[in-house]
This record gives structure tokens, sequence and C-alpha cells, in this order.
């Protein structure tokens, strides 16, 4: 045989320089659902080494994807089909953005000539244009040649500044496109430095101190930004060295261990109505905090006519946007912190004694009354029997993540199950979104390694079940638990009519265990506690696959669970 000297030299093509660029700037999990035009590229990068995680339907790809870019700090990633697979990842996308998740959802698209012209080709969308409103930054490469440049300018906008979802439009002529192999490389681009610290002034460092010295009863919310921010070690001083009480939001449960002293989450009430200067770490004035101002934060008691806010956040435009933010520290969490913390050396005084105790004489009374509740072993399993076996489970395994989804079951488990680590919680978040449930658990479990618990209301779990599946297909330590009601909320809503059953009600006596028997994994149904706990624990030595079908009083539940005011109709029940 002859060697052919005069051979063209080697060229690469668009398949290969989007997964190069991707390997390039450490990306290594791709979540997503295979189709045209992108079916070769799952299986190019699968063979290039990178982990390709595939579901049932593209939101709960992009559910993992967003879950994965919290946990990680890296965004993460989705690929989904053209039209109809890039609108289901489109939910995923935009809940990424609004809870400043970073990912990055790379679709495949019809040509532009017939988008354009609107001739009708197979999925045709102009998908750019859609996903553009609904996404902190959107952008499309017709060329081989600025793949690396597309991908670079995606993952800067996803993690730099306040995270969040960004689209990437690959047309399918795209992935075809060839270029000169070196030509190719040089073109690809490895990001420095994607997320920079952003350093507070030294002025708006100085104010904050001073109004925080100025407190009689200071407060600290912990946001699920300063979770996400990986700041732990500079969070812990800043409570500690302060002393000042701290109320974590959802996802910030486990940034201390909730049984920390400091906690005032069994004093929530009292807290948010009478603290007079509360420092936001990572937390927006949203719904979730009665925007900062009405009987939620004491204005009916009058006592608090002069609150000021202290509100850390690395977006610029956040402050006064619910209330006046009378110290806003803008920059990343680590640094911000640190300042305060280093502000503190040069004299600080703890808050007052009286101020200290009141918090922990509602703790005390509003705990015990909590353990009574729990104590109880009703005839019928409810939320507060089952919860008190998980309390225990996640106590005795504090590295496992629990993800939690539903109405009362989200309430009721975010407030009974102390969480000890931190990003060990994943829920619903600012939507309050049902369906991140199985891609949610699904990521968990795949960039960590850990157990998952995820604790699903029966209906919230319908809304992502079919991807016990891929949990079964990817052997992933899953234990689901359902608790099964019979309904939303409850299941015991009748339509007066007597025709179809009411629409909160669905089959009674459902055995959700069955599903993930269809696929090979564990199932059991659990109707006391005991039954419960033995379920959980054999799940976690065997790290199988589990789904235990938790069967719970039907009567139990309220309309929204905790959220009943936002719900005129339930209201004037
Ligand atoms: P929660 O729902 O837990 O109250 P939010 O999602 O409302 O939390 O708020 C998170 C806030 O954290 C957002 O305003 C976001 O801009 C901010 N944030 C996210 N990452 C960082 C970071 N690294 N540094 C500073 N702020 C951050
Ligand atoms: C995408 C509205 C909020 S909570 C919920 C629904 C349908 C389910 C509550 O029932 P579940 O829990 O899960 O059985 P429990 O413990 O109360 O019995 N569609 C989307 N998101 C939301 N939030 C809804 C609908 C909703």
């Amino acid at each position: 045989m002859t060697t052919d000297l005069t051979a063209a030299a080697e060229t690469t093509d668009g398949f290969s320089l989007v997964i190069d660029a991707l390997k390039l700037n450490g990306i290594d999990t791709i979540y997503g659902l295979p189709g045209i035009p992108i079916t070769d590229l799952t299986r190019k990068a699968q063979a290039a080494g990178l982990r390709m995680i595939m579901f049932r339907h593209e939101q709960h790809a992009g559910n993992a994807a967003a879950a994965a870019g919290f946990l990680t700090g890296k965004p993460g990633i989705c690929l989904t089909v053209s039209a109809p697979g890039f609108l289901n990842g489109l939910t995923a996308l935009t809940n990424a953005t609004t809870n400043c998740f970073p990912m990055i959802l790379i679709s495949g698209s019809s040509e532009r000539e017939i988008v354009d012209l609107q001739q009708g080709d197979y999925e045709e969308m102009d998908q750019l244009a859609i996903a553009k409103p609904l996404c902190k930054a959107a952008f499309r490469v017709l060329h081989a040649q600025d793949i690396g440049v597309g991908i670079a300018r995606a993952i800067r906008a996803a993690v730099s500044g306040r995270p969040g979802g960004v689209y990437l439009d690959l047309p399918a002529k795209l992935f075809a496109q060839t270029m000169d192999a070196a030509a190719g490389k040089a073109s690809l681009i490895e990001v420095v430095d994607p997320a920079p610290r952003q350093l507070p002034a030294a002025d708006a460092v100085q104010r904050a101190l001073d109004l925080l010295k100025s407190a009689k009863r200071p407060l600290i919310l912990l946001g699920k930004g300063a979770a996400y921010a990986q700041a732990d070690a500079a969070i812990q001083a800043l409570v500690e060295t302060s002393g000042i009480p701290y109320l974590p939001m959802s996802m910030a449960k486990g940034l201390l261990p909730d049984n920390h002293p400091q906690s005032a989450a069994a004093a929530r009430s009292l807290v948010l109505a009478q603290a007079d200067v509360v420092l936001l770490v990572g937390a927006r004035l949203n719904w979730l905090l009665s925007h900062g101002k009405g009987k939620t934060w004491g204005q009916d008691q009058g006592a608090v006519a002069g609150r000021k806010f202290i509100q850390i956040d690395i977006s610029p435009t956040e402050a006064d946007s619910n209330v006046a933010i009378a110290a806003p520290l803008v920059g990343d969490i680590g640094s911000c912190v640190s300042a305060l913390v280093a502000g503190m050396a040069s004299g600080w005084a703890k808050p007052q004694a009286d101020w200290i105790g009141a918090i922990a004489a509602v703790k005390d009374k509003n705990l015990s009354k909590m353990a009574a509740t729990l104590a109880l072993d009703p005839p019928v399993m409810n939320f507060h029997s089952a919860l008190r076996v998980i309390r225990d489970v996640v106590k005795a395994n504090p590295e496992a993540i629990l993800v939690n989804e539903g109405a009362n079951t989200l309430d009721f488990t975010r407030s009974i199950v102390d969480m000890y680590l931190p990003r060990k919680r994943l829920d619903v978040g600012t939507w309050g979104i049902m369906g991140i449930g199985m891609g949610f658990s699904v990521a968990a479990a795949v960039t960590t390694g850990n157990q998952v618990l995820a604790i699903e209301g029966d209906s919230a779990f319908g809304f992502s079940g079919m991807e016990v599946e891929t949990i079964c297909r990817y052997k992933l330590p899953v234990c689901v638990v359902v608790f099964n009601n019979n309904g939303v909320y409850k299941g015991t809503d009748v339509n007066p009519l007597g025709t179809d059953v009411a629409p909160t009600v669905f089959v009674k006596g459902a055995r959700y265990d069955l599903l993930m028997t269809a696929f090979g994994g564990v199932g059991v149904s659990a109707s006391t506690p005991a039954e419960l706990d033995a379920a959980i624990q054999q799940a976690f030595a065997s790290r199988q696959p589990t789904l235990i079908n938790a069967v719970i009083d039907e009567t139990a539940g309220t309309e929204s669970g905790r959220i009943t005011s936002l719900n005129p109709q339930a209201k004037k029940k």
C-alpha cells in the first residue's frame, strides 16, 4: 500500500466542533432527547466521552439541566429537536431563568431560508424569536467557524452576573458543514473566568455595616442565590460572627444546619413582623416574601415603620423592586459577605438579649407544638406521621438530596424536614411549578452520585412520572415517595352533578409503585410509617431505583397548601 502524500488536509465538521467546544469548556453531561436533526450529535457526543442522559420528554431534560446548573455552578446543557421538542424544553428554560439557574437549551432547527419564507419545512418554527423574550439571552450560529464563539457567548451569558437560561439555535445544515480541522480547532474558545467575582464598593459595604450596627432587632434572610454562590464558609462566618438570627428560604435550608441555634425558622412570623433591619443575601422580595410589606411584615402592628433593608445581590437592578432598599450591596455573595465579616472585626456588638430571647421563646413553643403533632400516630397515615419518617431518614443521611413538589406535600415537608448541608434541597422554586420532580432527581443523582429522595404529591408526580423509566435506565439511586391522597390537594371533592369525578380527584387507590416495577425498579406500597421507613431504608441500602406509594389520608390537605391566601375562591370557602 502506498501513502497518498497529496491527500487533502484533514477536515472537521459542525458535529465535532459543537462537541469539542463543549468539552473544551468542561461540559461533561448533556440532558436531552434525540431526533432530527440532532440524533447523530447525541451519538457522536457519547462516542466522544460526553455523558448523554436522554429523557422521555424534553421538559424533564430541561429541568435536569437547570438543576445541574444550580448544583454545580456550570451551565447545564439540554439538547432538543426542533419546534415541538424546542417548545417542550422552553418551559424548563424559562423556569431556570426565573430561578436564576444557569442552563443552555441547544435546539436543532429547520433551514433559515424555508423558515423565513414560511414555506412549510419539517418542524418549521422561528425558534430564536420565540425564545428571546423568555430567557436571559438567545443566539444562533449559521457557520461552522462561529460555533466556538456561539458556545462561548452562551456559557458567559448563562453564568455571569445573575445566572439564567440561554437559548442556542443550531440549524440542521450547520452540523454537516466542514472546514479545515486546524482552523476549526483554532476557532474554539475556552472561556476564561466565566463568572467573574464582582467586588462590592467600599462605601456600599460601610453603609450596610453602619445600618446593621444601628439595628435593635436585626435579621438575616438567606435565599437560594446564597446557596448557588457556594460561599458556604463566608455565610457561616457572617451568621456566627454577627450573632444575628437568620431565616433560610426553602432552597437555602441546610446552608447552615436547620438545627443551628441562630435559625429563626420556627419563629418566622415573629421575626418578619418585628425585625427592624433585614439583610437579604441572595433572596428577592417577591411573592414568597410578601413583597416586603403588608401583614407578614407587621405593617398592621405599626411598630416597624422605620424598617430598613440591606440587599446583597449580583443584579444591580434588583434593589427597590418592591420596597426601598436603604443599603444595596451589589456584587457576588462571597465577596460581599466576606467584606461585611471583615468590617465586623473592627468592633461589633451581637444583638441584644431581649430580641434573641423573644425569638427563642417562640421557637421553643412552636417546636414543642410540632413535636407533639409529629408524635401522634393516627389510624390512617397522614402528612405528619409520614413526614416524621422522612425527617428522621434525612437526619441520618444528611448527604441525601431531597427533591420536593406538591402543595401540602411541599409546604409540610419544607417546614418539618430539617436539612443539614448546603444545596441538598431542590424544589418548585420561584414559580411554584409542578413537574420538576423527576428531572431534578436525575440531575441530582448524575451530578453528585448521592442518594436522592423525592417527596412528591400524587398530582405533582404525574407531571414527570414517565421519567421513572429514565431513572431505571441509568440505574440511578433515586427513591421516589408519592404521597397518595387520591387527588390534587386531597381526594374528597365531589361533583354535585354526579357525572364525571370532581376536577381535583384522581383514580382512587392508584398503585404508583407499579410504574417503577414496569421498568425493573423496586415498587412498594406503604400505608403505615413503619412500612414507609422500611421501604426507604431498603432503597438507601440498595441504591436501587425505588418508588414508594405512600397511602395517606385522602381528607388530609388544604386547598393550595399554605398559599390559600392567593386563591380567592378557596378563601371564600
Ligand atoms: P429565594 O427564592 O430563595 O428567595 P431568589 O431566587 O428570589 O431566592 O433570589 C436569588 C437572588 O440571588 C437573585 O436575585 C440573584 O440575582 C441572586 N444571586 C444569584 N447568584 C448570585 C451570586 N453569586 N452573588 C450574588 N447574588 C446572586
Ligand atoms: C405546571 C397548580 C399547584 S400544586 C398542584 C397543582 C396542580 C398539585 C397539588 O397536589 P399534589 O399535592 O401534588 O397531589 P398535595 O400534597 O397537596 O396533595 N401546573 C403547573 N404548576 C402548578 N403549580 C399548577 C399546575 C398546582
